[in-house]
């Protein structure tokens, strides 16, 4: 058996979680990641047959049974990862029931995964059922989109529409546009079963007034998603009570989706 510490898995993991605490978009325990593992890849670091413990999932994740997951404690500070990855993070696979989360490493202290467990896993379910090579599902508190949910708009159309003003490369990073969804409670079903269904249409769901989701086929495309959202919505913070002179228009929009050949939401322009 290799050394799971050494696992890329692992290791991208301690770089991220550090990475964002470092950006400030996850003060305290704020924020989670859960990113889906080759299972082959797993098993050359960890016994299949040595499970843990069992945790209950309350809610089914059926097609994801035997599936593999890295994902971020509850309670555990983004801060605390990279120096002690075994108590902040774990791997569960999920159970023959769909219900159980299998522990195969770490939480170590006895914890379990993230609050925002069923958030990640239907959203995982939602991304996979329209893109098969989806891995990562990041949620955060990105400073300025947190800030421009306060002053803008909670109206889809309107937010993606100001994030494409923003930078010229917006458009051409997440032509699907920005999902949102209104204030919920946080670390239900409610709202796991509502980002998912926003999953189906978006890579990027702002959940009003908290943070953003984020879901994508790598850890850096997933980070980039949000990086662009979160510079944009800084431009945005940035020039909101100053006269706008200058703006990037619709139709230099479109030039741009055309030239770098995304299928962009058009319904999202007002032309
Ligand atoms: O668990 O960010 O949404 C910390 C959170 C909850
Ligand atoms: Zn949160």
């Amino acid at each position: 058996m290799k050394n799971i510490l050494n696992a890329p898995f692992v290791e991208e993991m301690r770089k991220t979680t550090a990475n964002m605490y470092r950006l400030g978009w996850d003060e305290r325990n704020g924020g989670n990641i859960s990113c889906l593992l080759d299972e082959e890849e797993v098993y050359q670091y960890l016994d299949k047959n040595e499970v843990i413990r069992s945790i209950p999932m309350g809610f089914d994740a059926a097609s994801l049974v035997g599936k593999v997951f890295i994902v971020t404690g509850t309670g555990k500070y983004f801060k605390n990862v990279d120096e002690d990855p075994e108590t902040n993070l774990g791997i569960v696979r999920i159970g023959e029931d769909g219900k159980t989360a299998e522990l195969l490493w770490g939480f170590s202290d006895g914890g379990k995964f993230t609050s925002e467990f069923p958030a990640h896993l239907m959203s995982h379910m939602a991304r996979l059922s329209v893109d098969p090579e989806n891995r990562v599902v990041l949620h955060c508190h990105p400073t300025y989109t947190l800030a421009m949910n306060y002053v803008h708009e909670l109206d889809e159309k309107k937010f993606t529409h100001t994030l494409w003003e923003m930078c010229t490369e917006c458009i051409v990073v997440f032509p699907d546009g920005v999902g949102v969804l209104p204030w919920m409670l946080c670390g239900t079903n409610t709202i796991g079963e509502a980002t998912a269904e926003k999953m189906k249409e978006f890579r990027l769901v702002v959940w009003g007034m908290h943070g953003i989701y984020g879901a994508g086929k790598t850890m850096d495309e997933t980070f980039g998603l949000i990086e662009t959202v979160e510079k944009a919505a800084q431009i945005y913070m940035l020039t909101a009570h100053l006269p706008r002179i200058n703006t990037i228009k619709d139709e230099e929009m479109v030039e741009l989706a055309e030239y770098f050949g995304v299928k962009y939401r058009k319904d999202f322009l007002n032309l």
